[in-house]
């Protein structure tokens, strides 16, 4: 069996990402670990320079490892559209600009599936990925990746979570992760189903480095 290193004690939250920090947050919470995130210690953000979700996931924890010498919890996330080539995918963030506007990013989204002729659910098929990485100032890393498929709507429904939420409505469900609580969409057993693909990873995550 493979050994995974445990985290115990600390943890900082490399994301600068308000809605990623709360869902961290909570998932850690039944854990007991104590949580400082990357705004509050006014961490630089690094540039993510990967191509994939794990490697910039990895970049993210690593810096903050590096830069505090204490253990560090990036996500690196995304939703991949099939018909668009699996775009915004690892752009995800940069399709909403500086201005993080995810309303723009979404009518986009819409524009490129109407003139690709997507219309039907199954044209429309996309799925969230989350990478999640802890790291260690000593280099050592414990990567583990969720995903959660469905399709994309439109026009959006729902006001909760954040990013592309109210775009997405998971199979098998009929509102969208914008129409669901905070429990509904990354609530873990007992309570919740561990739905979203942050939920999805993190129950790998807390297998097997975490303890009740
Ligand atoms: P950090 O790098 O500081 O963590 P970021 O927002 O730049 O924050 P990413 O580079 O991982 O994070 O970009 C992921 C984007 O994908 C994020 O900004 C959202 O727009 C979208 N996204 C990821 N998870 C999502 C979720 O659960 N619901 C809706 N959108 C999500």
């Amino acid at each position: 069996m493979l050994s995974h290193r445990q985290l115990t004690g600390a943890v900082v939250i490399a994301t600068h990402n308000p809605g990623k920090l709360a869902e961290m947050t909570e998932l850690l919470a039944p854990y007991g670990i104590a949580t400082q995130s990357a705004s509050e210690l006014r961490l630089a953000e690094p540039e993510e320079t990967g191509t994939t979700f794990a490697a910039n996931a990895r970049i993210k924890a690593m810096a903050a490892a590096t830069a505090t010498e204490r253990a560090a919890f990036a996500d690196d996330s995304g939703l991949v559209i099939e018909t668009l080539d699996g775009e915004p995918g690892i752009h995800s963030a940069r399709w909403a600009g500086p201005n993080k506007d995810f309303r723009g990013a979404m009518n986009r989204i819409q524009t490129l599936l109407i003139e690709r002729g997507a219309t039907t659910p199954e044209q429309r098929r996309a799925h969230f990925i989350a990478a999640l990485c802890l790291a260690w100032p000593d280099g050592h890393v414990e990567e583990f990746e969720g995903r959660v498929d469905g399709h994309i709507v439109w026009p959006p429904r729902g006001e909760a979570g954040f990013g592309y939420d109210p775009l997405f409505l998971p199979d098998d469900y009929d509102r969208t992760f914008g129409e669901m609580t905070a429990l509904e969409k990354h609530g873990l057993p007992p309570l919740g189903l561990g739905l979203s693909h942050r939920a999805r990873a993190f129950v790998k995550l807390a297998q097997a480095c975490l303890r009740p």
